[in-house]
């Protein structure tokens, strides 16, 4: 262990922490900017770039930051000295020099931590002035990326490439012109970018933001001659709270819906009520591939993958070009959704798809991108028209005037807004794994599942494997989230190192509760945890919690779509991948 001092307080740390380990550990603030560590998704971003967190260190000439210089025995360091704050505002006011004035009109205006800091050392002026870096703006369906805002902090490099694992982002040129930007300064959506957002949700600025679509939905909403339909993902509810200012871990499901009638749309529908069908299609799509594989057919391979999640289909559609055949073909919920809403129920509303629009509220960036995928379009006419983030939703809602925390709850439409247990639990890692094997075993066995909760698949670890026991077969499941562990996973089924049976994949760490497109949660992995417990709270508070049970589900395929998997079901809720 080592002893340290820190402003007259004493403490000890093990060998290896950082001066700011040990002055949080004695709670004392050092504020940084570039610094960002969350060890369950092994994030860390300690470049050091910024300076703001520098420290006067006993018998050191120069200053320390703090974020990356390592505790010796017997260090004495002082956190505000005069020669400290004049430092931190010197390298803040170098910062402002060369970035952009323009907070009135920044997405990230009240988010921004370079903002926070000018606040917090009453910075009125800037001292410097001279040239300004200037990037042309890259706009990608999914993000907006504005270089012009970039402070080199790196923390979307670090996300990109050691967590998700993507490579798209490094840094590129030196001194002045030096930018963070894909290979040959190529724009995002030309690369391997998957849209997972990831980079948006560490930025501390307003260089990575959404491609924000509130403008839309309001335009659409106010245009008589459009009817609209809206759908919630699972894992809005677990977070749109935060963005409407109450504390985290709390379920706004009611209020949502009662928030979105408020907005206008027609018909407040959710993306739940797809989970469940995603599960039917997934499921018997499963069992189908299980029994021929086990019955020796040589065309079948396992295991079966999940697909919902867009980033994580871009992701194996450019790096794993030969496991195309190994997800399952089963659309997004998000996609069944607007397959049906624009066939089904436009004709029970008997009216022209072209005059239906979808509008889907998801905790996701590439959502917006999975949308405008030409294979899920009819003659050109897309089924979900607009995707909006829970981040994009809570400003809506801001902007209608709508006090969010005092509206009463309410519930869903019908017959798209029903769900059972098994859909909001999509939301987390390990859940659409959960939801399919309740509706699996089941399907496959005749017999009600003794207990619906499968534990083994409920950890926040990003890497979860076990045996489960379906009827007579043990299968091998293995889930992953975040792009870093699912390559880990493809890895061993492309080299046969182990045979799984089925796997989930989510691009975002932790799940869609950690989607690119949910409200900032600066580091703070406590606010993913209570998420995830509304999501499993949900589940447990409800009557039905199997996808098969749901009776407008039922009523769909009796109506509709005759049986899972048959013609109709997969000309509207299948599809295929590209190299
Ligand atoms: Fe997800 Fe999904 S769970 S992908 O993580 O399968 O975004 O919440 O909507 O489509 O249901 C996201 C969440 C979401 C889909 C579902
Ligand atoms: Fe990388 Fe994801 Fe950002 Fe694309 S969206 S640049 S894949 S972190």
């Amino acid at each position: 262990m080592m002893n340290i001092t820190i402003d007259g307080k004493t403490t000890q740390v093990p060998a290896g922490s950082t001066i700011l380990d040990a002055a949080k550990k004695l709670d004392i603030h050092i504020p940084t900017l570039c610094f960002l560590q969350m060890d369950e998704m092994k994030f860390n971003n300690m470049v050091a770039s910024c300076r703001v967190c520098v420290v006067e260190v006993e018998k050191r000439r120069n200053l320390a930051p703090a974020c990356a210089t390592p505790v010796m025995d017997g260090m004495v360091v002082k956190t505000n000295t005069i020669r400290v704050l004049n430092s931190r505002r010197t390298v803040l006011e170098l910062m402002l020099s060369d970035h952009p004035k323009d907070c009135l009109v920044c997405a990230k205006s009240g988010n921004c931590e370079l903002q926070d800091l000018s606040e917090y050392f009453g910075i009125r002026e800037v001292s410097y002035s001279g040239a300004m870096s200037t990037y042309r703006q890259d706009v990608s369906p999914s993000i907006i990326r504005d270089m012009d805002k970039c402070i080199l902090c790196r923390r979307c490099e670090t996300m990109c490439n050691n967590v998700q694992t993507c490579g798209v982002l490094s840094g590129v040129n030196r001194g002045f012109d030096a930018v963070v930007a894909p290979a040959f300064e190529m724009n995002l959506y030309d690369t391997v970018c998957t849209n997972c957002g990831q980079c948006t949700a560490v930025c501390p600025v307003g260089a990575l933001v959404e491609n924000d679509h509130t403008w839309k939905v309001i335009d659409a909403i106010a245009d008589p001659d459009k009817v609209t339909v809206v759908q919630t993902a699972p894992a809005v509810r677990a977070a749109l709270g935060e963005a409407c200012g109450m504390e985290p871990g709390q379920s706004v499901t009611g209020k949502m819906a009662a928030a979105l009638r408020r907005l206008g749309f027609d018909h407040v529908f959710d993306t739940d009520f797809a989970a469940d069908l995603t599960i039917m299609e997934e499921g018997s799509e499963f069992l189908d591939r299980l029994q021929k594989f086990l019955d020796g057919d040589k065309n079948v391979r396992l295991p079966i993958m999940t697909s919902c999640c867009p980033a994580w289909v871009k992701f194996f559609e450019h790096q794993f070009p030969d496991l195309l055949d190994v997800p399952s073909t089963a659309k997004s919920p998000q996609q069944m959704f607007g397959a049906i809403a624009k066939s089904y129920y436009a004709e029970i509303l008997g009216i022209p798809r072209e005059k239906m629009v979808v509008v889907s509220v998801m905790p996701c960036l590439a959502k917006k991108y999975e949308c405008s995928r030409p294979e899920f379009a009819v003659n050109g006419n897309p089924d979900v028209d607009i995707v909006i983030s829970t981040r994009e939703l809570g400003r809506l809602i801001k902007r209608m005037n709508i006090d969010f925390s005092k509206l009463p709850d309410e519930d869903f439409d019908a017959p798209l807004g029903a769900s059972t247990g098994a859909a909001p639990i999509f939301g987390v890692s390990g859940g659409v794994m959960e939801a399919a094997l309740r509706t699996a075993y089941e399907l496959a066995t005749g017999e009600t599942l003794p207990k619906v909760e499968f534990e083994a698949v409920r950890t926040l670890t990003g890497v979860k494997t076990a045996e489960i026991k379906v009827g007579p077969h043990t299968l091998n499941v293995g889930v992953a989230s975040g792009l870093g562990n699912a390559r880990k996973l493809l890895e061993m089924v492309r080299s046969g190192e182990k045979q799984f049976h089925v796997i989930e994949i989510m691009a975002c760490p932790g799940g869609c509760i950690g989607g690119g497109g949910q409200p900032y949660h600066h580091g703070d992995m406590e606010i993913l945890a209570k998420r995830n417990q509304v999501l499993y709270n949900e589940d447990a508070g409800k009557e039905l919690r199997k996808s098969h049970e749901n009776p407008y589900i039922i009523e769909l395929y009796e109506k509709y779509l005759g049986k899972p998997l048959s013609e109709k079901a997969h000309h509207l809720l299948h599809t295929h991948y590209f190299k």
